[in-house]
């Protein structure tokens, strides 16, 4: 398959709340697209770059300037029989995950489509519904941030995950147990402490979390492992998993005993699927993460869920838990037992709102 073209935006978008985690609040999200012009077809993809450097150092900008710059002259006009000749391609390019992992995902949804098959079922997927749940930001208010979790419990949610720094940590989840003692319920720090707040973090362990996601720095899976050494709470790693290398070295370490793989994160789904079979081997459960991802996102998200290990609920949910209206057709809801279905038409399964998309663009580019 040839890549004629790769034609990159920036939509703005307003989140229907504000997202407020350790890092900061966000009120609008500039999500990069990609298109692939492959046979006169429009293949669609999501670059998951935040709009500044926190959660990782890639960006919007960062990734549009990789892809122009490095990444897509190296793959237009090439044939290409699979996603290891793309691999092979890009593996010049230190890093820059989420701007290769665009590409990556938005190639293997045309490499389904061109089997005939749903972008799930062309992965190896096992499921017709993928579990979710619902990341929380940190809110104001106990009382408002109660109130949001009754909300989200109510439209279906069963599992709740809520952001936590310090000073909204210890008492904040205290809260939530008194009032709903049996939810499922974890936190995600986002790399908000150190390992001196060992004995503080420990105090989480009469809460029953389900995890505790990312409490260290990004890098540090040696604190890590050492933090898990005084926790009866599982810890689950996000932003230091950035590779199949690194989820086999935290394994070994220690380091935690649960993962959390955004495809975004990790260069794409080939990578997601090594980190899913490591894991796998180990014993160790996986979970699908989010990024505020438009459907596009959303749709490679639910297909990834769909892989065997994949065994606890993932932050895949609905399109109106963020937007007023998602950018794809039919949009993600909610379905019974806090389930998203899986799309079943070829691709990626769902349909891109063109005009939509053409309505919220800020910024566009076509490399050929
Ligand atoms: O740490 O999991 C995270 C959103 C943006 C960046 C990082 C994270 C998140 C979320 C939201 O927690 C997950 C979602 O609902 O998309
Ligand atoms: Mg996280």
């Amino acid at each position: 398959m040839k890549i004629d073209a790769v034609e990159l935006r920036v939509l703005k978008m307003r989140l229907l709340k504000p997202f407020r985690t350790s890092f900061g609040v966000q009120q609008d999200r500039y999500p990069l697209l990609v298109r692939l012009d492959i046979d006169g077809h429009s293949h669609w993809g999501e670059c998951v770059a935040g709009e500044g450097p926190w959660y990782s150092y890639e960006t919007v900008e960062t990734a549009w300037q990789i892809l122009k710059g490095y990444l897509l002259p190296g793959v237009i006009g090439r044939d290409l029989a699979n996603v290891d000749e793309l691999e092979t391609l890009f593996a010049p390019v230190r890093g820059h995950h989420m701007a290769k992992a665009s590409i990556e995902m938005a190639f293997t949804g045309a490499l389904a489509e061109h089997a005939r098959k749903p972008l799930a079922q062309y992965l190896g997927g096992v499921r017709d519904r993928v579990e979710t749940g619902v990341s929380i930001g940190i809110q104001a208010t106990v009382d408002e941030l109660l109130d949001s979790i009754g909300s989200h419990l109510a439209e279906g949610y069963r599992r709740i995950k809520v952001k936590i720094e310090p000073g909204w940590d210890v008492m904040a989840i205290g809260a939530i147990r008194e009032k709903y003692p049996e939810i499922t319920l974890m936190a995600d720090a986002n790399s908000a402490y150190s390992l001196d707040d060992a004995a503080h973090l420990a105090q989480l362990d009469r809460f029953g979390l389900l995890m505790l996601e990312q409490p260290l720095a990004a890098g540090d899976l040696v604190d890590h492992a050492a933090l898990q050494r005084q926790l009866r709470t599982p810890i689950c790693l996000d932003e230091s998993i950035e590779s199949a290398r690194d989820a086999r070295q935290a394994l070994q370490l220690g380091a935690c005993r649960v993962i959390n793989i955004k495809p975004g994160r990790v260069g794409g789904f080939a990578e997601s699927r090594r980190i899913h079979d490591i894991a796998g081997n180990a014993g160790v459960p996986v979970w699908c993460g989010g990024m505020l991802e438009t459907g596009i996102g959303r749709a490679c998200n639910v297909a990834l869920a769909t892989l065997p290990n994949f065994r606890l609920p993932g932050d895949i949910s609905a399109s109106g838990r963020y937007w007023a209206e998602d950018i794809v057709e039919p949009p993600f809801v909610l379905q019974r037992g806090g389930t998203i279905p899986v799309p079943t038409r070829w691709g990626i399964g769902v349909r891109v709102k063109v005009d939509l998309v053409e309505r919220l663009t800020v910024r566009r580019e076509t490399v050929r």
